[in-house]
């Protein structure tokens, strides 16, 4: 009952499976796998959709258009969409100090060239989110960047692409993924927050949403899922990338729901729409690295472990929400009353002010909020 399939709306890098295995201190472990047996092995396992950056895809040479046609082909025969895709702008020697805000002015306009590329050819696969992660822009020291006018270059961009995908009619949506540091020491854009301010300050931000990591968030000591309520609450959350962190470290990557699970279960809380709310309907996408001890057959393991953690925790989440004693722990926690405005519908902050309150009385309410996680423990332990 743990079986994916299509209406799941999974999603996977083909940089995930396709990881060789190359990290700071080592080389490959496991050869270069081909894009269509990708394709092919993530259909027969469940899953409904893909991603890739240019690179992953798409040599820049003579057999482009062979690669593109073999792609397609798969695509067709195996019902799997291209939901999103990205440009590399991290892994060439070129982008050594970032693509969109690098300080060389012609190395930010191939940066941008590079992305219009493979926007092109996005919308041409049909992809519905562009996402942009700026692992290279940012700085390892005080003086070599100036973040202000790094922004301004930012938001140039951002705001050329916008008009671009316009001017086309491309029915695609931008994403911008945030990270605090790691390749760079430390990155533009660090957090949900960061980015959420900074659409806000663009031309088109309506075209613009984030694209958080479960990771990337932890690393940072942040709750991931209150950072993508958050990004709800924004109406921005237009892509998901989730994978698993062991806290504040360096990005580890690991399949979804490994690491931080009690997380792992809240994010599923909230992605389902806790509270009543409407549920999260994009792809659920996710971005980690099997780990280097693993083989194919390891390789195919972490997928699977993946969707089907999604699914039991999606389980998990709605046998709690529909435990009556957890409806009561809720009530004695008063989380409904939050929806109710401080202020009623016709009243003054007069009235509010004239009213007389009992701080003392007040204070010594309990709110059962460790009754309410232990059922929520309970649940995920798999004990009720
Ligand atoms: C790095 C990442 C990236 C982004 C990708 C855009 C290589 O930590 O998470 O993966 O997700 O570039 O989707
Ligand atoms: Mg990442
Ligand atoms: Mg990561
Ligand atoms: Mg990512």
């Amino acid at each position: 009952s743990y079986t994916p399939s299509k209406t799941d709306k999974f999603s996977f890098g083909l940089w995930t499976v396709g990881w060789q295995g190359v990290d700071v201190f080592g080389t490959a472990v496991r050869p270069p796998m081909d894009p269509v047996h990708a394709v092919e092995k993530l259909a027969e396992l469940g899953a409904a959709a893909i991603s890739f950056h240019d690179d992953d895809l798409v040599p820049d040479d003579g057999t482009r258009q062979q690669v593109l046609e073999r792609f397609s082909k798969a695509l067709a025969e195996t019902g799997i969409v291209v939901e999103m895709a990205t440009t590399n702008l991290f892994s060439h020697p070129v982008f050594k100090d970032g693509g969109l805000t690098a300080n060389d002015r012609t190395v930010r306009r191939y940066a941008l060239s590079k992305v219009l590329r493979n926007l092109d050819l996005a919308a041409e696969l049909g992809a519905s989110t562009y996402v942009l992660w700026g692992g290279r822009e940012g700085a390892e020291s005080g003086g070599s960047k100036d973040v202000q006018a790094a922004l301004d270059r930012y938001k140039e961009s951002m705001d050329l692409l916008c008009a671009y995908v316009q001017e086309q009619g491309y029915d695609i949506r931008f994403a911008i993924e945030p990270k605090p540091n790691e390749p760079r020491g430390d990155i533009l854009l660090p957090s949900i927050g960061h980015a959420i301010a900074f659409i806000n300050d663009l031309a088109h931000p309506e075209l613009v949403g984030i694209n958080p990591e479960v990771g990337h968030e932890q690393m940072a000591g942040l709750n991931y899922a209150h950072g993508i309520a958050q990004a709800l609450w924004h109406g921005k959350l237009f892509h998901i990338d989730l994978n698993g962190q062991h806290g504040p470290r360096f990005d580890q990557d690991l399949r979804f729901g490994a690491g931080n699970l009690r997380e792992a279960f809240w994010t599923v809380d909230v992605l389902q729409g806790a509270g009543g709310r409407p549920a999260y309907d994009g792809f659920v996408h996710f971005d980690y690295k099997p780990p280097r001890t693993e083989d194919f057959d390891g390789v195919w393991e972490t997928a699977r472990g993946c969707m089907r953690n999604y699914l039991i925790l999606r389980e998990k989440v709605q046998a709690f929400r529909a435990d009556p004693e957890v409806a009561e722990a809720l009530a004695v926690a008063r989380v409904a009353e939050l929806s109710e405005p401080t202020l009623a519908d016709g009243e003054s902050l007069a009235d509010l002010r004239k009213e007389t309150y009992d701080p003392a009385a007040l204070a010594e309410r309990g709110l059962g909020f460790e009754r309410l996680d232990q059922l929520a423990m309970e649940h995920l332990l798999g004990v009720r």
